[in-house]
């Protein structure tokens, strides 16, 4: 074999032991990541908006997956690279080609939130190891004759260097597993504290009788989840806190059994992303627990001209709305979510509600900080790029079912959906069916005017083809837009219609 298809294999043998074991010292300390992951944290938070827009169209909410598999193939072509430039004699080009690789990860790395400076080490690490693995082979392959390596033994190191690195990246997999588990069970173990009043039980719920409706609540393995986190944070009660400090008189800092020893509510809201399009899933609703985010700023102390509530999370997210929300429109921090402790992936053990304004102005999910400032000072992760900086979430209505372009059997069937808009409520819903005239929806139970409203109507179609569109008005006699308008920058409008055939 030629020494330099000899490097095209050396080179990424070298690499995924490399890797593997960057992956597996990450994993000894919380402050350290994984260099992939931070590589990955660092292109998600520069990739231009239009380029982010194409990769979710396209794959979905697997778009993190997606990432990840880029950074895999870029790094496994560089690795071709290198091989192929050590075995052939060009040292110094593979040397400098690693070493810029251990540039960018630990650039990544640093920029990371929870970063030190030791949390290069996992990339310094993978570097490292990638030399030493790529020496080593090239040494296994120098030692037989000029033409290559016999075959016996090219497939013994072959071997020996696959289960290596496959055993290793194992290893480093089931430490980040065990540490996700250990959180992940005291989850599970977490009494929450009882409110004063508990909310009624909810109604009956219509999406029981009405196949392919939106249920009143929405579970939480299927709750939509959208953040900027490559990886899900694990942050242990043990070592969690809350600070709430910036312009306010009294700073201060809460452990979790001192924020959860306070009295505690419920909320029954829904919250909504506002990249959810006419129609689209990034919205549910949910029986929220937590403590009144007012009294928590109130005793705080906001200075006369303070005018924005910003929230950090663990993961250096950011997101700011106005002092003026706290208008007795039920701000909690989240505690619960259905009756559990919140999941990880929606912010376990705290993040901020805001009942009628978007997630990302709001929502702060693995909540650290809460810091008292200005508008014209600090801006959330989102304003910088190119979202609105003040966004309360608009009428919106959906069609559940039928599904859009779906063939009819002959019958009566129902169009059904959710219709929402928190903090005003909904006061009618209306169906259009081809060009007949509009219908008014029967309305589901009213829990709160920050929840979603299920709504049908029944319908024995004739054959033919149909266009069916729903609108809704708000609890303030608001009838919701029409006009297309896209979800950037402040969150979409229209009407949604779907087609179907009836037979
Ligand atoms: N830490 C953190 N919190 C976050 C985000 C994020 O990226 N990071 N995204 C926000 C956005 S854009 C939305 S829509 C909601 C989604 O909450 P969910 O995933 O629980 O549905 O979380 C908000 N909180
Ligand atoms: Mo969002």
């Amino acid at each position: 074999m030629k020494t330099k298809s000899l490097g095209s294999i050396f080179g990424p043998l070298a690499t995924v032991a490399g890797v593997a074991i960057g992956h597996l010292v990450a994993a000894l300390n919380n402050n350290w990541q994984s260099p992939v992951i931070s590589l990955g944290n660092r292109i998600i938070d520069h990739v231009p908006s239009w380029a982010k827009k194409l990769v979710i169209q396209i794959f979905g909410t697997n778009d993190k997956l997606f990432l990840i598999a880029t950074i895999l193939a870029v790094v496994f072509v560089f690795s071709i690279i290198v091989g192929r430039a050590f075995m052939t004699g060009k040292r110094t080009l593979a040397y400098a080609l690693i070493a810029i690789m251990a540039i960018a990860a630990s650039w990544a790395a640093l920029l990371d939130a929870q970063s030190n400076l030791f949390s290069i080490i996992p990339a310094l690490v993978s570097a490292g190891v990638t030399l030493i693995v790529l020496r080593w082979l090239s040494q296994q392959g120098v030692s037989s004759d000029e033409t290559g390596l016999t075959f016996s033994r090219r497939d013994v190191f072959k071997v020996v260097g696959i289960i290596a690195a496959v055993s290793i990246a194992a290893t480093g997999a089931a430490k980040l597993l065990a540490q996700k588990a250990s959180v992940q069970v005291e989850r599970i173990k977490i009494a929450l504290p009882k409110p004063l009043k508990f909310l009624p039980n909810p109604p009956v719920d219509p999406a029981l009788t009405t196949p392919g409706l939106s249920p009143l609540f929405t579970p939480n393995a299927d709750f939509y989840r959208i953040d900027t986190s490559l990886v899900v944070p694990n942050i242990s009660i043990e070592d969690w806190s809350l600070e709430i400090i910036g312009m306010v008189a009294n700073p201060r800092t809460f452990s979790y059994a001192e924020l959860s020893a306070r009295p505690v509510f419920e909320l029954d809201d829904t919250i909504s992303c506002v990249s959810n399009e006419v129609g689209g899933p990034l919205v549910g609703n949910a029986r929220w627990l937590g403590i009144r985010l007012d009294d928590l700023i109130r005793e705080a102390g906001p200075t006369s001209d303070a005018d924005q509530i910003m929230g950090y999370s663990h993961d250096g997210f950011a997101a700011g709305f106005p002092l003026a929300a706290l208008d007795g429109r039920d701000a909690m921090i989240a505690i619960g979510m259905n009756g559990e402790a919140l999941p990880l992936a929606h912010g376990f053990p705290a993040r901020i509600i805001v009942p009628g304004l978007y997630g990302y102005v709001s929502a702060t999910k693995w909540l650290t900080r809460i810091e008292l400032t200005r508008f014209d000072q600090k801006h959330g992760y989102w304003i910088s790029r190119g979202w609105a900086e003040r966004a309360p979430i608009k009428t919106q209505s959906r069609i559940d079912t039928p599904m859009d372009g779906s063939q009819l059997p002959p019958g009566r069937l129902a169009i059904a959906g959710v219709a929402w808009a928190p903090t005003r409520g909904i006061s009618k819903v209306e169906v259009r069916i081809g060009t007949l005239p509009w219908r008014e929806a029967t309305l589901g139970p009213e829990i709160a005017k920050t929840t979603w409203r299920q709504w049908w109507i029944d319908w024995d179609p004739r054959k033919g083809k149909y266009a069916i569109s729903v609108r809704a008005t708000d609890g303030d006699g608001q009838l919701q837009p029409e006009a297309y308008v896209p979800v950037e920058p402040n969150g979409a409008e229209g009407w949604h219609t779907i087609n179907v055939e009836a037979f």
